[in-house]
């Protein structure tokens, strides 16, 4: 299939700024984060019968851009054939991935739930001729989530590790406060905005990524924390003042990393995605002058 496909487009240029499609068939969890970002991910057929499915999909997912289309092909009820259960919702939970559009004999569907429904895996889910079944999937563009999360609370005391040990100091809002958001809120990286808004000097929004979770990859306890770092050099802590935050973009899942380099890495990377999409348009205008409109 995709020598096929392949045949369709131009070889691939050297110079880097000619149009062309560059196919890897490949196990996915093989890749490094330097040879993506891709703009689909197609598992065909093969999902259910990765060693772990879920972290397959993950892999692939974290390799698309903003964007992109993840598609799970699947034949499942093949008379014969003993193949291991499948729950695509599950695996996709905590993943940046919503339903797509799924265009079918050229005309656009909208799957079940239609492309303005909440994120499901049933409203991406069609069935295809040869009694297998299709999810499609778009990682969402700027990795907008269609609903803000607001939050305000005081900032309490954390493992005292963030700004020691990592260089990015977080601000923990007190959980106990925020139990109503968080029930919605997925585990993972999220960024927005954040400010102080009792202290005049620091009143206005500042770019943030938020951690949502249970840190992995330390064995301190698993209480849900929601650690916000400010992308902005205060010169003083904020201990027991009020901190607002208005999460609008979600990037990843919590993972556990294999050291504490490996999860540094990774936060400067979740920093620089957030930098740069929370320059768009559509997030400047989630708060104005201070104001959240
Ligand atoms: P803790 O484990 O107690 O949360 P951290 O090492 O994570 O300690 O440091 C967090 C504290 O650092 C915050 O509560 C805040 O008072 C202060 N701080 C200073 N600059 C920042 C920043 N840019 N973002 C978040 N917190 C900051
Ligand atoms: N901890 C993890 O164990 N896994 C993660 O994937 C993870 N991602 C984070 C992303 C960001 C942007 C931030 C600010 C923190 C993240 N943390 C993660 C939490 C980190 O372990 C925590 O801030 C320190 O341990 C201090 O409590
Ligand atoms: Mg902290």
């Amino acid at each position: 299939m995709l020598d096929r496909a392949a045949e369709l487009f131009e070889s691939t240029g050297t110079l880097g700024n000619a149009q062309c499609v560059r196919f890897l068939c490949t196990d996915v969890t093989d890749l490094k984060p330097y040879q993506g970002p891709f703009d689909a991910a197609v598992f065909n057929d093969t999902l259910a019968t990765e060693h772990d499915s879920a972290v397959a999909i993950r892999a692939a997912t974290l390799l698309c851009r903003p964007g992109s289309t993840v598609v799970v092909s699947q034949r499942l009820d093949d008379p014969g054939t003993a193949l291991p259960s499948m729950d695509v919702a599950e695996y996709i939970a905590d993943l940046p991935l919503e339903a797509a559009a799924v265009a079918v004999d050229g005309k656009t569907m909208d799957g079940e739930g239609g492309v303005a429904a909440a994120k499901t895996a049933s409203g991406a889910r069609t069935e295809d001729c040869c009694g297998g079944s299709c999810w499609t999937f778009e990682v969402p563009p700027l990795y907008a989530m269609r609903n803000k999360v607001e939050m305000r609370a005081p900032v309490v005391s954390g493992f005292g590790r963030g700004s020691r040990q990592m260089g990015v100091p977080t601000a923990n809002m007190d959980p106990a406060v925020l139990a109503a958001e968080l029930s919605g809120m997925r585990r993972g990286v999220y960024f927005g905005f954040a400010r102080l808004p009792d202290d005049t000097d620091q009143s206005a929004w500042e770019k943030c990524v938020i951690n949502v979770g249970q840190r992995p990859t330390f064995a301190d306890g698993d209480g849900v924390t929601i650690e916000v770092h400010v992308l902005k050099d205060f010169t003083r802590d904020f201990y027991g003042e009020t901190m607002e935050c208005v999460a609008l973009g979600y990037l990843r899942p919590e993972m556990k990393f294999a050291g504490l380099s490996q999860l540094v890495g990774r936060i400067m990377t979740d920093i620089g995605l957030a930098r740069n999409a929370l320059d768009a348009e559509c997030f400047t205008r989630a708060v104005v002058d201070g104001q959240n409109v």
